[in-house]
């Protein structure tokens, strides 16, 4: 603890983007002034190595908190914090539960906002391709380096007064990994600190890991100084009008301002570990996808490890726990969002889970759904938009068998005794954050340094119409093109209005960190390399509807029967057949023993020529329209094989 002790300012700080901007605007003398005035209200300035120690007192200078606390991640902390927070508004403990809390957002503040998501380069094509004339590109949103300096200038600049800013020390990875990388984000959100908490590996120990290492350089704020014009709703303060998260790869930094909600502000997620982490692993050679990763154990004692790739809130949490309805099969969890994976030695594909926690969607999750989910929030988990019930539990769509009849519910907007009927009692991307540790399926492997090997990778998406249960990729060129090819009913993980099928390529279309047409050509060079054991490429689709618009799969734990098909396709065993767009289940291929809803398997797995011949139109459109010229030939040349075999169908 203490006063910044500081007599000078070096001339020669290293300069991140933000400072660029607000050095331009500012004289020495004033920043020294802010130094000197900065109040160290836990940890020690002087105990950081010097690179961590510059980048926190330049946000402080530009930020100009009222104080600043170092997070060291104890137990201590964090109660502290959680105190704060609930003395503040911000939480409300659910007493049914140990240490378990509610937080409610400012209702314009519940979702990623891909709209005010940018990507900065002096070079626009690194970052998005090139639309056809006269279209708006879709993949991503570029800004130039000089507009961002503007953007940024115009809010972080005295954007904490009154606040204290945090220093969040984190690791994405097991400390110490090889395969870990480190972040260091500062932040005017208790919130945002115990959260991060949750997600991530943080504190002291990072610090001595990290040394005077790099890390990834991540600023965010609420965007509210104090005092505020108007007093935050649900104390909950924010700033959506200039709501920015702005990513700069040339300096390893993110800056985000105005949002408080998931991905925009617990910034080792989406921003790090996708968008900054997928040009890192390009310029390395390995890849930072949008999966998660499951281990699967055959009632023969026989397991493989399996990462898939579903837009966001399409099923990656469920299927990561669950709990499968075959006798004799274990699923095991790794992690359910995010998988870094890299080919080691033997040419293995090696997957880690960087985070440490689930920021899982909530409604939906149930006991019958998901038990494990229902079993890991218990304790430790910070719920945020989530109902509450007058007994001190949580309540969300799915529950409605789960809570006393005698409870009375409020909804996330506060109404009192709510009743189903209107509104939802809790918000569609309301969430639970909760430590992936206590998860009752955890696999022994899911912080291995080495991380596991993955034999299968899962693409998938809501595809009410026309896409069957599952197929496998005739080789791994033509798996890439079906990742290219994923589209999904849109869902409330961001701020897509209405259900349209959306492209979302490899889930990823909100979390591309490089022009697309670049990442499939470094996902096609996996193949490029000798003695590579490729893992075979699938697609799902748990969320294929009838004609009475239900969904025809019961999905869940019943999903197993087909993880069992493409482990027994790992083995090369003969239960595929060819079809125009991929290889699918021989009839009777899919084990059905045991299964009590009635499921059309023939409809299931049908494949409308007059649906293929549209999709394939629309592959084609979106193609031409939105990667242009940066599309790889052999994509290209997938699409053409695509559309000659729909042709003959
Ligand atoms: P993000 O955290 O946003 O990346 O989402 P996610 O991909 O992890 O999705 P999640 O598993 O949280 O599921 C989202 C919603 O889909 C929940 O409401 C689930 O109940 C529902 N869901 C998941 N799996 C299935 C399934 O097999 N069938 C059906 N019908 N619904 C499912
Ligand atoms: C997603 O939207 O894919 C999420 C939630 O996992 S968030 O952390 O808000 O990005
Ligand atoms: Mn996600």
């Amino acid at each position: 603890m203490g006063r910044i002790e500081t007599t000078s300012v070096p001339e020669q700080l290293p300069v991140t983007f933000l400072k660029q901007a607000r050095l331009a605007h500012s004289t020495k003398t004033a920043v020294e002034a802010n130094l000197a005035s900065l109040n160290v209200i836990h940890g020690d300035m002087d105990k950081l190595a010097p690179k961590v120690r510059n980048y926190v007192e330049e946000n402080a200078m530009i930020c100009q908190p009222s104080a600043i606390h170092i997070c060291d991640g104890s137990e201590t902390e964090n109660t502290s914090l959680l105190k704060m927070l609930e003395k503040e508004g911000v939480i409300k403990p659910l007493s049914k539960y140990e240490n378990c809390w509610l937080a409610k957002t400012d209702p314009a503040d519940v979702a990623r906002v891909e709209s005010k998501t940018f990507i900065s380069t002096p070079k626009k094509r690194d970052t998005i391709p090139t639309p056809k004339d006269g279209v708006k590109g879709t993949l991503g949103n570029w800004m130039s380096p000089e507009k961002l300096q503007n953007s940024l200038n115009d809010r972080f600049p005295g954007c904490m007064k009154g606040r204290t800013m945090y220093v969040i020390p984190f690791s994405m990875g097991p400390v110490g990994s090889p395969l870990s990388k480190i972040g260091v984000q500062c932040t005017d959100s208790a919130y945002v600190v115990a959260s991060m908490r949750v997600m991530t590996r943080m504190g002291q120990k990072v610090l001595d890991t990290l040394g005077n290492g790099d890390f990834i350089n991540a600023l965010h704020s609420v965007g509210q100084p104090l005092p505020m014009a108007k007093p935050p709703v649900n104390n909950w303060p924010c700033n959506p009008e200039k709501t920015i998260v702005a990513h700069i790869p040339e300096n390893n930094e993110i800056c985000s301002f105005g949002s408080g909600y998931g991905g925009n502000s617990l910034l080792g997620k989406k921003c790090f570990a996708l968008r900054l982490g997928s040009i890192i692993a390009r310029d390395e050679g390995w890849l930072a996808e949008h999966m998660l990763i499951l281990g699967i154990t055959n009632p023969q004692g026989q397991k493989k490890y399996v990462a898939a790739a579903f837009p966001s809130a399409c099923g990656k949490t469920n299927l990561a726990m669950m709990n499968p309805s075959l006798p004799g099969w274990k699923v095991e969890c790794v992690g359910d969002d995010i998988a870094w994976m890299r080919f080691d030695d033997e040419g293995r594909l090696r997957a880690i889970n960087p985070e440490a926690g689930f920021f899982g969607v909530a409604p939906g999750t149930s006991d019958s759904t998901n038990p494990n989910a229902m079993k890991t929030v218990r304790s430790n988990t910070i719920f945020t938009n989530v109902a509450e019930t007058s007994d001190g539990g949580f309540f969300w769509e799915g529950m409605e068998n789960e809570v006393d009849p005698n409870s009375k519910i409020t909804s996330w907007l506060g109404e009192e005794n709510w009743k189903a009927g209107g509104k939802p009692a809790a918000h569609p991307n309301s969430r639970f954050c909760t430590p992936a540790a206590q998860c009752p399926i955890m696999d022994p492997l899911w912080e291995d340094a080495k991380g596991v090997p993955i034999d299968a990778i899962i693409f998938g998406g809501r595809r009410p119409k026309g896409v069957p249960l599952v197929y496998e990729a005739f080789n791994w060129r033509h798996g890439v093109f079906m990742g290219a090819a994923m589209r999904s009913e849109s869902t409330a993980a961001a701020e897509h209005k209405g259900k349209v099928i959306m492209h979302d390529p490899f889930a990823m279309r909100p979390f591309f960190g490089y022009n697309f047409g670049d990442y499939l050509k470094h996902w096609l060079s996996m193949e490029q390399k000798p003695n590579r054991h490729l893992p075979k490429i699938f697609h799902v689709n748990w969320f294929r509807k009838g004609d009475d618009n239900k969904f025809m799969w019961p999905g869940f734990g019943e999903n197993v029967r087909v993880l069992d098909w493409i482990c027994r396709r790992v083995n090369n065993d003969d239960c595929g057949k060819d079809s125009a767009i991929g290889i699918i289940p021989k009839t009777d291929a899919i084990n059905l023993d045991g299964l009590t809803d009635s499921v059309d398997m023939d409809a299931i797995f049908n494949l409308p020529k007059d649906f293929w011949q549209q999709e394939v139109k629309e592959i084609r459109k979106y193609f031409d329209e939105q990667v242009n010229v940066d599309l790889p030939d052999e994509i290209d040349n997938q699409l053409n094989g695509l559309r000659e075999r729909v042709k003959k169908m």
